[in-house]
């Protein structure tokens, strides 16, 4: 269906800063609507963000310059595009934009419109979203792979203050059966994990994704608290759940070495990797993300190299969901995992892209929500429709993460008997 309008405008995030949001109107009458989340420990390869640079609105955080742009500029090129066809919308947005990183329009802004037309046109064809996005995902054969929940219910760096170096603790619930009792599961330990943090005297306040943040020793420590509060719960460590890391390592990277705050000391990519090793070595963690710096290459394909059939080793800022990293990283076996985040690159279609490039090369994906988001739940029926099986939106706390969950259970109850669970991790272990 033809599109007929595109408007933008200036709404909040979850950190109280400015976003764009975006609805795409069809000559049909059907509408969809987008909004765009925002980085905290963002990589220096990303797409542009637009902001204003106004102090005297937001902090300068203001958004209106990238709404102007879809107002007019775009607005006036993809009016009268067919919103079934992504790529030409993607692509007559990318052409306007002219640059390689989307500095000129916005990647905030053409996101918006990118999203927000897909979803019209999923209304226009009367689909949910994840059926309308199945189209995209040449594997899909009828049943929807639900992803394993991957909940980060412990929050340091850039996220709170640097409560620990390690940005974000996760708990992946391998052992559930379907998405529903995997968030489940999740939630329970959630609590537990509040209230053993009280005993111990520490403050039960959060980080940016809804994760606890309490002034804890050091590293390691969040990783007994999770223990206690997992088999407290009654569940198996390890075998029930497991544990993810995203240490965002670029964010304490200085100078060529990392600066190690909590430990009291700044140390050389292959002490860092000592250190990882270690932590694998005494806790089941079967995902590690972002552990060196976004320009470490070297550092990233060596642990691989002894630890990749084990581990699941995730690009995040290394790759920023572009597919040309992606493929630096499959030439070298940088990593064997991918973050996508739509963010990071601006086009529905170059995240599809970048989600075929990995499968193909037996890559995983992990689906991403940022640091500042909104009750946009885009995500987790994108997750659903490319069969992905793994996705990170924070804690099972805070509204705006709690939404994409909350999506992911909808979804799956739409679904009885039309779904798999936990696959998404097969590569590593055994289901
Ligand atoms: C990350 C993300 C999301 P941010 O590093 O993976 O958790 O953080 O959105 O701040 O880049
Ligand atoms: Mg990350």
């Amino acid at each position: 269906m033809k599109i007929k309008s595109v408007q933008a405008q200036e709404i909040l995030d979850s950190r109280g800063n400015p976003t764009i949001e975006a609805v795409t109107v069809l000559e049909d009458g059907s509408k969809g609507w987008d909004a765009i989340p925002s980085g905290a420990s963002t990589g220096k390869y990303e797409a542009v963000e637009i902001r204003d640079g106004d102090k005297s609105r937001y902090n300068g955080l203001g958004v209106l310059k990238a709404v102007e742009n879809v107002n007019s500029k775009i607005s006036q090129a993809v009016i009268g595009l067919d919103a079934q066809d992504q790529n030409k919308l993607d692509q007559t947005m990318i052409e306007l934009d002219g640059t390689e990183n989307k500095a000129n329009l916005g990647a905030n802004a053409i996101l918006s419109v990118s999203l927000s037309a897909a979803r019209a046109e999923s209304a226009s064809e009367k689909k949910e979203l994840y059926e309308y996005l199945t189209k995209f995902n040449p594997d899909f054969n009828g049943t929807y792979i639900m992803p394993i929940p991957e909940m980060n219910v412990m929050n340091g760096g850039k996220h709170a203050n640097w409560a620990t170096d390690i940005q974000e603790y996760m708990l992946f619930p391998i052992g559930a059966k379907s998405v529903v009792e995997a968030i489940r599961m999740n939630a329970e330990v959630y609590q537990i994990l509040k209230g053993i943090i009280k005993e111990k005297g520490y403050a039960i306040t959060v980080g940016d994704e809804g994760g606890f943040a309490p002034k804890v020793s050091s590293n390691e420590e969040p990783f007994e608290l999770l223990s206690e509060a997992i088999q407290k719960a009654g569940y198996k460590l390890g075998g029930d759940i497991s544990f993810g890391i995203d240490p965002a390592a670029s964010e304490f990277f200085v100078d060529g070495k990392y600066n190690l705050t909590k430990e009291g000391k700044t140390v050389t990519s292959d002490d860092l990797s000592g250190f990882f090793q270690n932590l694998a070595s005494k806790y089941p963690i079967i995902s590690m993300e972002d552990i060196f710096a976004e320009d470490d290459w070297n550092a990233f394909g060596k642990f691989t190299a002894s630890f990749g059939d084990k581990l699941q080793i995730v690009g995040d800022d290394l790759y920023v969901t572009n597919v040309k990293r992606i493929q630096r990283g499959i030439d070298n076996k940088t990593t064997n995992s991918v973050l996508i985040k739509l963010n990071q690159i601006g086009t529905l279609t170059e995240t599809i892209d970048a989600v075929l490039l990995a499968r193909k090369n037996n890559m995983t994906s992990v689906v991403s929500h940022r640091s500042g988001e909104t009750e946009d739940t885009f995500i987790a029926d994108f997750t659903v429709a490319m069969g992905i099986g793994q996705m990170k939106t924070g804690a099972p706390a805070r509204s705006e993460r709690v939404a994409k969950y909350n999506r992911l259970m909808r979804i799956e109850r739409m679904l009885v008997g039309k779904t798999n669970y936990g696959t998404g991790l097969s590569s590593f272990r055994n289901f």
